[in-house]
């Protein structure tokens, strides 16, 4: 996206009349997004990550289950795109939830 901003500029001694309109382009840049990756192990049971697609990611059963399906086959899948400090917030959640329940689930983040 870009803004213009107008500016007023250049008012100098001894002209009698030297306004001059500048223009200054301000770039306003979107803010990157983070890909949230889960990956697949051999040991965490599959109505676990279910379960974490559902409470975390704010999937239903059948798209959580689905997904789940796509990373025990893949190895890996994208399972949600956020702003850093959410992407950080889900993937720390996950690492989390996954630890405290002895599971060997990994979670991590990527700039898009
Ligand atoms: N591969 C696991 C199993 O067979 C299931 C699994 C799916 C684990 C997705 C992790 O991110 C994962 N129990």
């Amino acid at each position: 996206m870009t803004a213009w901003n107008v500016t007023m500029s250049d008012e100098r001694e001894g002209d009698d009349d030297a306004s001059v309109v500048v223009e200054t382009r301000t770039k306003t840049k979107r803010p990157p997004l983070y890909k949230v990756l889960l990956l697949n192990d051999d040991y965490t049971p599959m109505e676990f990550v279910v379960h974490v697609l559902e409470r975390f990611f704010g999937m239903n059963h059948a798209q959580a289950f689905e997904v789940m399906l796509t990373v025990h086959k893949k190895g890996v899948a994208v399972v949600g795109v956020f702003s850093h400090e959410i992407a950080e917030t889900k993937v720390a959640q996950v690492m989390d939830f996954a630890r405290r329940h002895q599971h060997p689930l990994q979670c991590t983040m990527e700039k898009e």
